[in-house]
């Protein structure tokens, strides 16, 4: 049983809301008093909770609702209100030189953010170092170091080697070019005084300006008792929940930031490297109320690629004469939607845990077969395929977790559709003809290795 506690009982707070036969000032206490329980059994700072129930109950006694509103929606949107300033603690992490240093126990996804958040800083133009000061596990150095070539990004660390502050001191030496230097370190089961002790003096020689605390989205209450230790020691500024992308809610974040006063910065919402998410109070508000995000729905019904931009991709392509491994890729995906589909069910009210029944369909294993490969090439080599002779071939292969053959199979109907795409010009009939050939494209080959990646 996942712990998560604050979610299920906020959400209960809601729901005697709505089932209330009339909303007068008994009830608004009442339910003001379920909403201090609650919080405080999340291990939420009590002079936070007090603010919170007191604003609330003030605005419900006081305020009118507007024209047109039920009083029960009325309550209820004073509580989303007040949740949603409550976790809306600052801004994200800014886009400036700097150095960032990643805490938590053992398994909570700082390895794997620490690839995401390199990925990110990248994209936005900023250079990355990552320095891999996880001493404690063996394994850590290769698995961030597999990362760091997904994203193109220099990793530094000393294999063998047990002081964790003197690879990051070495490392930022290394990296003193670099932007954003990002230090992945240790974690342990629990809480210990020797990880505590490694975590300080790697802060004391690294003086990151951001300690970013990752915390898994599972972690209930004992989120409060691990950020306040984590704070302790090297004084938390940000907070990453991870595997949004599972059932949990993150209920637990808010007790992490009560003991901190950090900010989240950030979601981790998958396994594969692109799954970060900036923070959005509103939306992540929502999500633990059970109320469903409408204006996650809306941005991606505009956002995410849709069959027109798809089309638009197409007759781009077709006009330059111009068609990357990037365009196939957005076309695929496009066309076997399952993705947006599966993202849509877990902001849609009463549906969440229904994505999990949801059989998907083979585009869709192609789709993520496709990008585990496209993931182990560089920009270069997606923008030009034609680079990609047999060397390259085998290390994309290599970093794909799949065969060399694998990879020649999605070159050879990257050429196909390429071809096709040149030839059928600017025929309509024959555009809408095609994206449906793509959405059977031809990785048959490729299905079983689903989930290698
Ligand atoms: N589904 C999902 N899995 C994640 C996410 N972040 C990390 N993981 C997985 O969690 C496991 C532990 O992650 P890792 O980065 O090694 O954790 P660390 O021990 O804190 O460095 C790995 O299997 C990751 O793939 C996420 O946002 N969603
Ligand atoms: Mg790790």
């Amino acid at each position: 049983m996942v712990l998560e506690g604050l979610g299920k009982s906020l959400r209960g707070v809601l729901g005697r809301i709505g089932s209330a036969s009339s909303v007068d000032e008994e009830l608004i206490k009442d339910i003001c008093k379920d909403l201090q329980r609650a919080l405080l059994e999340a291990d939420v700072n009590v002079r936070l909770v007090l603010d919170v129930t007191n604003k609330v109950k003030d605005r419900a006694l006081n305020e009118s609702p507007a024209a047109g509103r039920s009083m029960k929606d009325h309550v209820s949107q004073i509580i989303y209100q007040e949740l949603v300033a409550l976790v809306n603690n600052g801004e994200g992490i800014a886009l400036k030189p700097q150095t960032i240093m990643m805490v938590g126990l053992y398994g909570q996804g700082k390895t794997t953010t620490t690839g995401k958040l390199a990925l990110y800083f990248s994209k936005k133009g900023l250079s990355v170092g990552l320095i891999g000061a996880d001493v404690y596990r063996p394994a850590a150095l290769d698995q961030l170091k597999q990362l760091g070539e997904k994203v193109g990004v220099e990793v530094y660390g000393e294999p063998g080697q047990t002081d964790a502050a003197l690879i990051v001191k070495n490392g930022l030496e290394r990296f003193k070019d670099k932007k954003i230097v990002i230090i992945d370190t240790s974690g342990r089961h629990a809480l210990e005084d020797d990880l505590i002790e490694e975590i300080k003096r790697i802060a004391e020689v690294a003086k990151p300006q951001e300690r970013v605390l990752v915390l898994d989205s599972q972690v209930g209450q004992q989120a409060g008792p691990q950020a306040e230790a984590f704070h302790n020691a090297v004084g938390v500024t940000g907070v990453i929940l991870t595997k949004m992308d599972g059932t949990a809610k993150g209920g637990g974040a808010i007790s992490a930031i009560s003991k901190t006063n950090a900010r989240i910065v950030f979601l981790g919402t998958g396994e594969h490297i692109r799954d970060l998410e900036a923070f959005d109070a509103k939306k992540f508000i929502s999500r633990l109320l059970g109320m469903g995000d409408l204006s996650g729905l809306m941005q991606i019904a505009s956002e995410e690629i849709d069959d027109q931009e798809a089309m638009e991709a197409v007759s781009r392509a077709i006009m330059t004469g111009k068609f990357n491994l990037n365009d196939m890729y957005y076309q695929m995906a496009a066309v076997g939607k399952m993705g947006t589909l599966q993202k849509l069910m877990t902001m849609l009210p009463g549906m969440s845990g229904m994505e999990d029944k949801i059989d998907f369909e083979a585009s869709q294993k192609k789709l993520t077969v496709f990008r585990t490969i496209m993931d182990s090439m560089t920009n270069e080599e997606k923008e030009d395929p034609s680079l990609i002779k047999a060397k390259r071939i085998e290390r994309i292969a290599n970093g794909a977790g799949v065969t060399p053959h694998d990879v020649r199979e999605l070159l050879k109907q990257y050429n196909t559709m390429k071809k096709t795409m040149t030839s059928f010009g600017k025929d309509r009939k024959m555009r809408k003809q095609m994206m449906k050939q793509m959405a059977g494209v031809d990785l048959d080959s490729l299905k079983e290795l689903q989930g290698s990646g």
